[in-house]
C-alpha cells in the first residue's frame, strides 16, 4: 500500500472524573489523533498517549506534534509499505520518542488490517474471542473512599483492582481494602514513587496477597527493581521502565520483574509490543496490557494487543464508560461482567464517529507527498 495522506488532529476531551497518581491529578485530556489513508481511500487510525505535561514520560502532546509532523511522516508519505513491522524499521534510527512512532504506525496497523480485511487482533496474531480486564482507581481521599470505590467496581463485575498508591497513602488503604474484600484479586501502581529506603516498608505488602506491585522504585531503574524482587514475596511489576525488547530482556535477565505492564505508547508501537509479547512468552513472564486513559482509537488498540495468548492477566483497559461521557468511536468499548468482547470488524473493529470527533477536535492538520515535494 502506499501512503497517499496523512491527518494528524489535536484533540481536547475531558474526563468524567479526576485520576490522581503519585505525581498530581488529571481530567483534561488534550491528545492527538493520526489518521493515515492508502491509495484505495482506505484509513487507519492511531492515537497518541503522550499528556500535556511530562510526569510520566518525557514525550508531551506537544512534543509528539512535532516529531510526527517534522520527522516521521516525512519518512512514510509516499512510500509503499507491504507490512506494519516495515514502519517500525523505517522509524528505529529515530531514537525513542516512542509514543510519536506509536501513533503514527497504529494508524498504519489499522490501516493494513483494513485492507487485507483483517481484523487488527488477526493482524496481530491474537485469537482471544474476550478479553478479561481490570480497573485502576486513582489515590482517593481516605481509605473509607478507596474501599467504597473498590466495592462499586467489584460490583460492576472488573477482574482485578489496581489502587495507585504513594508514600502517606499505602499500607493502610491496602489494608482497609483487603480486610473488606479478602478474595478480590489486588495489586498496587506507585508510578516510581519510592526508593530502597523504603524497603521495610515495601515489606509489609507482602502481607496482603497482592497479585503485584507495579513500578515501586525509580521510572528509569532495573538495578534497585532486582534488589527489591529478591526481598520481596509480592511479584514486581515494571511499567515505566520497559520502552523496548531490549530493556523487556535486560530486565527478565536480572530478576528487575516478574511481570510485565505493555504499553504500546510507550514501546514505540505494535510491532513493538509484539515482540516483547513473543519473547515473555519464551520466558514464562505474565503480560498485561496498561492503559493512557485512552480515548476509543487508542482504546481499540489495547483490546486488540490483549488478545494475544501471552497477555495472561486482566489488563487496565476498562469500559469507555469508566473515563468518557461520549467515546468517539461506535460502538463504546464495553466491559461486560469484566469481559470485553472483541469486535468482529476489520481494523481496529469500532467504527471513529467523526462527528463525536469533530466536536473534540481543536485543529487538524493534513501532510500529502506532493507537499514535502513543494517544501524542498
Ligand atoms: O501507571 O499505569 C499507569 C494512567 C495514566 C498514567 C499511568 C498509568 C495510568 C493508569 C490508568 O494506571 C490506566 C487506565 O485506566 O487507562
Ligand atoms: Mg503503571
Amino acid at each position: 500500500m502506499i501512503i497517499k495522506e496523512i491527518r494528524m488532529r489535536r484533540m481536547e476531551m475531558r474526563m468524567k472524573h479526576p485520576f490522581t497518581t503519585s505525581f498530581g491529578t488529571m481530567q483534561d485530556k488534550p491528545f492527538l489523533l493520526i489518521e493515515a489513508i492508502d491509495e484505495e481511500g482506505n484509513s487507519g487510525w492511531g492515537e497518541s498517549v503522550a499528556f500535556s505535561y511530562p510526569w510520566y514520560a518525557e514525550e508531551t502532546v506537544e512534543t509528539n506534534a512535532h516529531v510526527i509532523r517534522d520527522i516521521l511522516v516525512p519518512l512514510l508519505l509516499g512510500k509503499e509499505i507491504n507490512h506494519p513491522d516495515e514502519v517500525n524499521e523505517i522509524f528505529s534510527p529515530i531514537r525513542r520518542n516512542n509514543m510519536a512512532k506509536s501513533a503514527v504506525e497504529g494508524a498504519i496497523w489499522d490501516l493494513y488490517a483494513k485492507r487485507n480485511k483483517l481484523t487488527l487482533a488477526e493482524a496481530l496474531g491474537g485469537d482471544k474471542e474476550k478479553i478479561d480486564v481490570g480497573i485502576s482507581i486513582g489515590i482517593q481521599d481516605s481509605k473509607e473512599q478507596m474501599v467504597e470505590t473498590v466495592r462499586g467496581f467489584i460490583e460492576q463485575g472488573y477482574k482485578r483492582i489496581k489502587m495507585k498508591i504513594k508514600p502517606g497513602a499505602d499500607i493502610e488503604i491496602i489494608r482497609a481494602v483487603r480486610e473488606s474484600f479478602p478474595d478480590v484479586p489486588l495489586m498496587a501502581d506507585a508510578n516510581s514513587a519510592y526508593t530502597l529506603k523504603d524497603l521495610e516498608l515495601l515489606k509489609m505488602l507482602d502481607d496482603f496477597d497482592l497479585m503485584m506491585v507495579e513500578q515501586p522504585l525509580a521510572h528509569d531503574d532495573i538495578i534497585d527493581h532486582a534488589k527489591l524482587q529478591e526481598e520481596l514475596e509480592t511479584p514486581v511489576c515494571l511499567d515505566e521502565s520497559i520502552h523496548s525488547l531490549e530493556d523487556a530482556r535486560k530486565a527478565v535477565e536480572l530478576g528487575s520483574c516478574r511481570i510485565i505492564n505493555v504499553k504500546i505508547g510507550r514501546v514505540g508501537g505494535l510491532t513493538e509490543a509484539k515482540k516483547i509479547h513473543d519473547y515473555c512468552v519464551k520466558k514464562g513472564i505474565d503480560l498485561w496490557c496498561g492503559g493512557m486513559l485512552e480515548a476509543g482509537i487508542g482504546r481499540a488498540h489495547n483490546v486488540a494487543l490483549t488478545t494475544l495468548p501471552g497477555f495472561t492477566l486482566p489488563g487496565d483497559t476498562a469500559g469507555s464508560d469508566r473515563y468518557w461521557e461520549e467515546d468517539i468511536i461506535t460502538p463504546a468499548v464495553e466491559a461486560v461482567d469484566g469481559e470485553i468482547t472483541v469486535p468482529s470488524g476489520y481494523g481496529i473493529g469500532y467504527e471513529p464517529d467523526l462527528e463525536k470527533m469533530d466536536k473534540y477536535t481543536v485543529g487538524e492538520e493534513v501532510f500529502r507527498p506532493e507537499m514535502k515535494e513543494a517544501a524542498r
